[in-house]
């Protein structure tokens, strides 16, 4: 067999010899064929390559992750850690919170297992809730004599910053600052007060429209123009009665006289022209 293919070899080489010598003309001219393209195979495609390749890895793999576990896709509660769980405790836990996600500060979940009083979503401080700790905030709003109105500042008792005695009413307003996530707490008005003139003259106060406290002549300083006292009044009214976040009124209704009668003044150890010193003790909502 051998000789055969080396005699075959043999006479095809002599052929092709004699052909090329012989000055034979030969077409080298690339002829297109059927399928439109210039290659010579039978695809329609423009490579040359016949898809003859030998790839046989036609997804024989033996992956059998095709859900087959007993996932019942996640029951918060029953007990089992899903797929789609942190955690399953069968409710909250000092890790675990009920949703089967972890107890983490500032999640929105209040964990007391987790020893969280609140939890506000949040890592802010003076809001109430801090490290989902329950803390009581304070705000301070000081109401300046600016913001009113029907102050006389000269007069009898002119000492005194403002003074007024008529029977009129004279008002302050001012609005609350106070976050709106928290719940407030405690409530108290601080007023500056130099005189409360004559016997039975008197001041009363009132935060929109409810009366939290009076003033006497009895109460405190009183009128003589050389009396420099001046007294501080805190009133603690019923917190209920204010608007979180919204316009506050202070009024002052005054008794009547014919002689010189209320004044008040700046707070003490406040900003001078401080008339209304509003402290407000909030906390968080979750607290409450
Ligand atoms: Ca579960
Ligand atoms: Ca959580
Ligand atoms: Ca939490
Ligand atoms: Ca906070």
């Amino acid at each position: 067999m051998k000789f055969v293919k080396i005699m075959n070899v043999s006479f095809l080489t002599v052929v092709l010899f004699i052909a090329l010598s012989s000055g034979a003309c030969v077409d080298t001219t690339i002829v297109p064929n059927s399928d439109g393209d210039s290659d010579s195979d039978s695809d329609s495609d423009s490579d040359s390559d016949s898809d003859t390749d030998t790839d046989t890895d036609s997804d024989t793999d033996s992956d059998t992750d095709s859900d087959t576990d007993s996932d019942t896709d996640g029951v918060c509660g029953d007990g089992t850690q899903d797929s789609d769980e942190d955690c399953d405790d069968m409710g909250e836990s000092a890790t675990c919170d009920t949703d089967c996600t972890f107890a983490e500060c500032g999640d929105g979940l209040t964990n007391v297992t987790a020893l969280e009083e609140c939890d506000d979503a949040n890592t802010d401080h003076g809001d109430g809730c801090e490290d989902c700790y329950c803390v009581v905030a304070q705000s301070i709003v000081d109401v300046p004599f600016t913001s009113t109105t029907g102050w006389l500042a000269t007069g009898c008792c002119n000492e005194a910053n403002y003074r007024h005695g008529d029977g009129t009413t004279l008002v302050a307003t001012f609005t609350d600052t106070l976050p709106t996530i928290t719940a407030l707490s405690a409530l108290n008005i601080q007023i500056g007060i130099r005189h409360a003139c004559t016997s039975g003259t008197s001041m009363t106060f009132q935060l929109n429209g409810v009366t939290f406290g009076t003033w006497g002549s009895a109460d405190g300083p009183h009128c003589a123009c050389s009396n420099l006292t001046v007294a501080t009044a805190s009133f603690y009214p019923d917190e209920s009665g204010y608007n979180l976040g919204a316009s506050n009124t202070i009024s002052i209704l005054h008794s009547t006289s014919t002689q010189c009668m209320e004044a008040i003044t700046t707070v003490p150890a406040t900003t001078a022209g401080t008339a209304f010193r509003v402290t407000a003790d909030y906390t968080s909502d979750q607290c409450i």
